[in-house]
């Protein structure tokens, strides 16, 4: 009797959770009675960074790309300090004018509606505002997301895609991520636009390298020559895209059947049977590229999310509330302590 009773219990708990976890699905009024002006404020913000530097479009995406890949879009890649992801090789060339801003617009909007909306969720619309604003399509984005209470992991950091890999392995990277050919094809399309450092592209022109997929003579010669003058190393830029650097647009597809394409990874995409035919469209149908581009935006802002209870709000994109609340614990027992003597 007394287990029956238990089991009863049991299956009231497990009821509970199941419909707490469809509490916690997204949706694109989750903010809608608690924060309406949510949008306004992210929008006027990143309008007005895009204004004075337009690097800030390519330098959110990224951001975005690294933050999910790895664990989920739960804003871990924004963590500072010791054993952040930031601190991690990959990281190393984020934007602080893209993190600044995000900080800045958590800021705003818990000005005005309280600590209600994640750094998740801002980091997810002010990216699909940036994309619009550099000519990109604008992707559906539902909200909801929660904050990671910590970082993700080295090894998690480490499943992101290296510059040299070739198709087969970005293919298996992505699908181990639950990324599919369609989605590596478009996505790789963000190398539209922003910047890459001599180190992630040296492969390109040191012939010490493997020289498959080939590229262009001219274009190799030309990195060569820049990348010379890459003192202290890692220092210089270069274009992504050498169409139109700046601008979203299918550009990258022509790059690539020019063999101007900047990483290995990039050019792979128009050699191998895999990828080749829905490169090749891409680059003659900008609106078919758009469609699948917005379509994997979408999913990827949507990978392995923190909903409903798990997680939290973060008054700070750069720390967990909990190291932010020792300090301030730390802060008042030594008031107490004055106050005592
Ligand atoms: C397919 C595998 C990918 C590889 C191997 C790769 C690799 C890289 C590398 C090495 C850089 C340059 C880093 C530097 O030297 O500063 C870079 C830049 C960039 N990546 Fe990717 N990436 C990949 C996928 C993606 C995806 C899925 C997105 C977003 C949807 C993305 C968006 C960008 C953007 C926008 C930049 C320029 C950032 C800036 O200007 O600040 N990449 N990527
Ligand atoms: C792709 O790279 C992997 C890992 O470096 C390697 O094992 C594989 O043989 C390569 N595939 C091709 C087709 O070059
Ligand atoms: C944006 C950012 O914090 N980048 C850091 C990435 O990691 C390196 C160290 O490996 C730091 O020097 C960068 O500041």
């Amino acid at each position: 009797m007394a287990s029956r009773a238990a089991a009863a219990v049991a299956v009231l708990a497990l009821l509970c959770a199941a419909v707490h976890s469809s509490e916690g699905q997204l949706s694109p009024t989750f903010h809608a009675a608690t924060c309406p002006d949510l949008e306004h404020i992210v929008e006027f913000h990143v309008a007005e960074t895009f204004r004075r530097d337009v690097g800030v479009a390519p330098a959110l995406i990224r951001i975005l790309f690294h933050d999910c890949f790895p664990q989920g879009c739960d804003a871990s890649v924004l963590l500072k300090g010791a054993g952040s992801e930031l601190n991690e090789l990959p990281n190393q060339t984020l934007r602080p004018v893209a993190l600044d801003l995000i900080e800045r617009i958590r800021a705003a909007v818990h000005r005005a509606c309280g600590p209600t909306v994640s750094c998740a969720d801002i980091t997810v619309l002010a990216t699909r505002d940036s994309l619009v604003e550099a000519g990109g399509p604008r992707f559906d984005v539902a909200l909801g997301r929660r904050d990671a209470l910590a970082p993700a992991t080295k090894d998690q950091v480490g499943l992101l895609p290296a510059p040299f890999f070739n198709v087969s392995t970005l293919v298996s990277s992505f699908g181990d991520r639950g990324l599919d050919v369609a989605d590596l094809v478009s996505l790789s399309g963000a190398h539209t636009f922003g910047v890459a450092h001599c180190p992630a592209f040296e492969d390109r022109f040191k012939p010490v390298f493997d020289t498959n997929p080939a590229i262009d003579g001219k274009f190799a010669t030309s990195l060569r020559n820049k990348c010379a003058g890459d003192n202290p190393a890692g220092t210089l830029t270069q274009n992504l895209d050498v169409r139109t650097p700046d601008a979203f647009d299918n550009k990258y597809y022509f790059d690539l059947i020019a063999r101007q394409g900047l990483f290995k990874s990039d050019q792979g995409l128009i050699d191998h049977p895999t990828t080749k035919r829905m490169a090749t469209r891409f680059s003659l149908n900008e609106g078919a590229f758009f469609e699948q581009f917005a379509r994997s935006m979408t999913k990827m802002s949507n990978m392995d999310l923190l909903t409903g209870t798990k997680g939290e709000i973060r008054n700070n994109c750069a720390a967990p509330n909990r190291r932010v609340r020792d300090i301030e614990t730390a802060a008042t027992r030594d008031e107490g302590i004055a106050a005592d003597m």
